[in-house]
């Protein structure tokens, strides 16, 4: 008898402990975005609709992501990554060619997106969102627009700029600040940026380096000063009147980040369902106006709200893009970039 109840215990256990029921990729995705990057009742609305559960993660940045893709171990079905590090992802054949019969919805998507130079066919990479690094200012406390680089490293801001803790942006902006190509190849011109961005540090001019958490600064009147992607900028415009956003006039960084499906991913039908979700226009749409960024799904535009697609910051226009220059996969050039930014990061 003891050993019928034993037996019957253990049974017991064994069917709680498992839950019944086994763990079922095919209704299960994981996606990997960036922080505050979608709309959270989209994918709540997902889920019911689809009948999919989405193990939802986020990164800060394209860095961090790549480290946690391809070294951690973990697997995800759709990931956002931006342009440069598609453009590697695709060099090292880690992503899944895309079943276009299955994203019906990529025609939405405005032509000249259709074609990036990091992904020419769209193989591997549908577009998710877009915009530039810019810099978002409080005019009460700058009394002055802030319209160059320049006025990022002036003395007279001491304590009041925030930086990007982001290896390309703030590398990047610093390039655009000396005359130099956000891609330099050039040792000369990144130890040039190096000394700029130690000296600001030196001169006490930085409050704090971050990413997210810069809006919130801003939005607070914590910090004058921050370096921004440009839908943070619409985001935070939108909870303090005194916050303004420019594209300094030295040119900055255009930026597409898309969506992928890498080859470690378990559910990579469920992945083309998600991403095909993410290009609906009314979902495109309510995803832009929740997070500040602009949306490449043409058929979208119309329906986000008239004033944000009237603001400079959320749309652009074509000189302002003509300033910018995308990033490019940094190839052998990668190691340097990283010593460098050791250096500017390590006091
Ligand atoms: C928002 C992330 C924006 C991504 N937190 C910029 N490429």
């Amino acid at each position: 008898m003891k050993k019928i109840i034993a037996f019957a215990l253990a049974l017991m256990l064994a069917v709680i402990s498992c839950g019944c029921a086994p763990a079922d990729d095919a209704n299960t995705i994981t996606v990997f975005n960036w922080e505050d990057y979608i709309d959270p009742e989209v994918l709540e609305d997902f889920e019911e609709e689809t009948g999919i559960t989405v193990k939802y993660q986020r990164f800060t940045t394209n860095e961090d992501m790549y480290i946690k893709m391809t070294k951690s171990g973990a697997s995800y079905d759709v990931v956002f990554p931006s342009d440069y590090i598609i453009e590697r992802m695709i060099a090292e054949d880690l992503l899944v060619e895309l079943d276009k019969s299955k994203l019906t919805n990529f025609e939405n998507i405005y032509d000249w997106m259709q074609t990036p130079d990091y992904d020419p066919t769209s193989t591997y990479s549908m577009p998710y969102m877009w915009g530039t690094v810019g810099v978002l200012y409080n005019i009460d406390m700058t009394g002055e627009e802030i319209t160059s680089w320049h006025q990022l490293f002036d003395t007279k801001y001491e304590n009041q700029v925030c930086m990007m803790d982001s290896i390309r942006d703030t590398i990047g902006v610093t390039l655009k600040m000396l005359g130099y190509s956000i891609n330099t190849r050039s040792e000369d011109e990144l130890n040039a940026a190096k000394e700029a961005l130690i000296k600001q540090r030196a001169d006490g001019i930085v409050m704090a380096y971050g990413v997210d958490d810069i809006k919130d600064k801003l939005i607070n009147g914590e910090c004058a000063i921050g370096l921004v992607w440009s839908g943070d900028a619409v985001y935070a415009m939108g909870f303090n009147d005194s916050l303004r956003y420019s594209v300094p006039t030295e040119g900055s960084n255009v930026w597409l980040d898309g969506m992928v499906i890498p080859k470690s991913a378990k559910n990579i039908e469920g992945a083309h369902t998600f991403i095909n979700y993410m290009m609906r226009p009314d979902i495109a749409a309510r995803n832009s106006e929740y997070i500040g960024y602009s949306t490449p799904n043409e058929a979208a535009i119309e329906l986000i709200d008239e004033e944000m697609v009237a603001d400079s910051a959320f749309n652009p226009d074509d000189e302002v893009i003509g300033r910018c220059e995308w990033f490019h996969d940094l190839g052998e050039m990668l190691p340097i970039y990283e010593r460098i930014w050791t250096e500017i990061t390590a006091n």
